[in-house]
């Protein structure tokens, strides 16, 4: 079994299309852990090899179900309490979207959430999934106290509806 590959799999599978091997999600994001087994032809030990070695944690495992902590395309509550965010955080994207982005601000695309880093490194990393990156700082909190709802996913994402341009500075 290719650990990352499998990775990449289960988050497909569990962010974006459970359908696609006739898996459901509970409204938290939740599914079976045998039924995703008997899917893939993974087993149990399998299964938390993948999860364990994760360099985001991107799984949660729970007894005898798992989700994706962050990340999803398809209707789901994590259920994440609003939390305080740091003064700053970071965005990580690519000089081709900043147009945009400083015109309209950071919109969740096809996600349910923009995605923020806690530090400018990881900002970089999740940049340079797409060429050359480029970080942008954002004021979070001067956002919440003007009502952006921020939470943090289980893996340490932060997560808010958008980010209005105003409250956005290249780093
Ligand atoms: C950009 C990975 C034009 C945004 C990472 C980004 C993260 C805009 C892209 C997680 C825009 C969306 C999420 C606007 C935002 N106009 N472009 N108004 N607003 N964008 O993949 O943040 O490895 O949906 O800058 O580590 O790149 O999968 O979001 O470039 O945590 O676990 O639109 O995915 O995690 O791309 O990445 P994405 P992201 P995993």
């Amino acid at each position: 079994m290719d650990v990352v590959r499998t990775s990449k799999r289960l988050s497909f599978v569990l962010r974006h299309r459970p359908d696609s091997i006739g898996l459901a999600l509970d409204v938290a994001g939740w599914a079976d852990v045998h039924e995703l087994l008997a899917a893939l032809g993974l087993t149990r030990e399998q299964l938390e090899r993948v999860v364990a070695a994760n360099d985001k944690r991107r799984f949660e495992l729970d007894g005898d179900r798992i989700r994706a902590s962050q990340g999803h395309s398809v209707a789901v509550d994590l259920g994440y309490a609003p939390e305080h965010p740091p003064a700053e955080l970071f965005h990580g994207t690519v000089e081709r979207f900043l147009p945009a982005i400083l015109a309209e601000g950071l919109r969740p695309g096809r996600r349910h959430a923009v995605h923020l880093s806690p530090d400018a490194a990881t900002a970089r990393t999740v940049g340079a999934r797409r060429g050359r990156p480029v970080v942008l700082r954002v004021a979070a909190a001067r956002l919440a106290a003007d009502g952006g709802r921020f939470t943090r996913s289980a893996n340490g994402v932060w997560l808010v509806d958008g980010v209005p341009p105003g409250y956005l500075a290249r780093d």
